[in-house]
């Protein structure tokens, strides 16, 4: 849940409503206010607002253009509005919603009303807010799902094509976890992915860069416009930060602490997707577009496999 009070956006070219609107709703949301279509904009791409209560009738911009230009703009095309007008005929009206208004309040404004309609709009809102996180959170482990990651790998991949940028991946499995449950508990293995998943998202640092569950002990970390040097530096990184956990695993074959085995590879403009600097895959364009990224998760799980063989606790490439 958000952790700052929803927030309101009260527009209407006549201070007197704006004044009103403003004491009642006040207990509900964080106020900001515009007196023009031109500033209300400005403000919503200042701060993103919870939601907007919109004159119709405004010199300038009318309300319907700015809400017209909101739904055109990806930034604000989620944000709910509300029109408040003095008109109350039929047409005015359908106009609005078919706009994509949320709802309509007519003028003289009724205090009571307008807190009802408006507290049930920021409700809606923010539940479909933490909906929308959630769809994108791993429950157990609080980082990204596999959804994020199928996404995000198609798009940094087309991005890393389109603008000739590298790309890193890296594959992330917890060493002997099955023996891990078996000698701890399922509910201690729970306890464990968290924290190792937590340790690695604490390495990253670029609001680009993207911790995701893969599914069961395995994690996928992808790095846009990171080298093969820089993918290393933050696989090794990964490796202490587990490491640092210092979680005790006396089944364990390789340590007697919680490891993890790491497979990494890099896209590399020049030279296609790399795995230990050995293997490079020439791609036409067609066949570029077409592979998605999956020719590089398909080189991380070979390192991944290498580095299990190898040994385990450490990151081949
Ligand atoms: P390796 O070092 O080769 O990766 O050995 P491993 O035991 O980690 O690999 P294996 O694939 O045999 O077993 C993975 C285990 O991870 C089996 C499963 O019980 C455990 N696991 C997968 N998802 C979860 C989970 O959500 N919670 C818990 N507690 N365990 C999980
Ligand atoms: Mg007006
Ligand atoms: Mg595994
Ligand atoms: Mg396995
Ligand atoms: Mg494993």
């Amino acid at each position: 849940m958000p952790t700052s009070r929803p927030r309101l956006l009260l527009v209407d070219d006549d201070t007197n409503v704006i004044q009103l609107m403003a004491k009642t709703l006040a207990p509900l949301a964080q106020l900001r206010f515009a007196t023009c279509g031109e500033d209300a904009l400005r403000l919503a791409h200042e701060e993103v607002p919870d939601l907007v209560l919109l004159d119709a009738e405004m010199p300038g911009m009318s309300g319907f253009q700015v809400c017209e230009t909101m739904q055109h703009d990806p930034l604000l095309d989620e944000v709910p509005v509300i029109f408040v007008t003095s008109h109350s005929e039929e047409a005015v009206e359908a106009a609005g919603l078919a706009l994509g208004a949320a709802d309509f309040i007519t003028k003289p404004i009724r205090p009571a009303i307008l807190a009802a309609r408006v507290g049930n709009h920021l409700r809606f809102k923010l539940a479909r807010d933490q909906l929308k996180r959630q769809a994108l959170i791993d429950g157990l482990t609080g980082v990204a799902n596999r959804r994020v990651f199928d996404e995000q790998l198609l798009k940094e991949w087309a991005r890393a094509q389109r603008a000739q940028l590298p790309l890193a991946l890296l594959m992330v499995d917890i060493d002997h976890f099955k023996p891990f449950n078996d000698r701890y508990g399922h509910q201690q293995g729970d306890v464990t992915l968290k924290a190792v998943a937590q340790a690695l998202q604490g390495v990253v640092k670029r609001p680009s860069d993207l911790v995701a569950r893969y599914g069961g002990e395995e994690f996928v970390v992808v790095l846009p416009d990171t080298s093969l040097d820089g993918a290393r530096q933050i696989a090794d990184s990964m490796l202490q930060a587990v490491q640092q956990l210092a979680i005790a695993h006396d089944a364990s074959a390789t340590a007697p602490w919680v490891t993890v085995s790491i497979g990494g590879a890099c896209f590399d403009a020049c030279g296609g997707p790399q795995a230990g600097g050995v293997v490079t895959i020439e791609m036409d364009e067609q066949d570029v577009l077409q592979d998605g990224g999956g020719s590089l998760l398909q080189a991380a799980d070979a390192a991944l496999y290498e580095a299990k063989h190898g040994g385990r606790a450490r990151a081949v490439f």
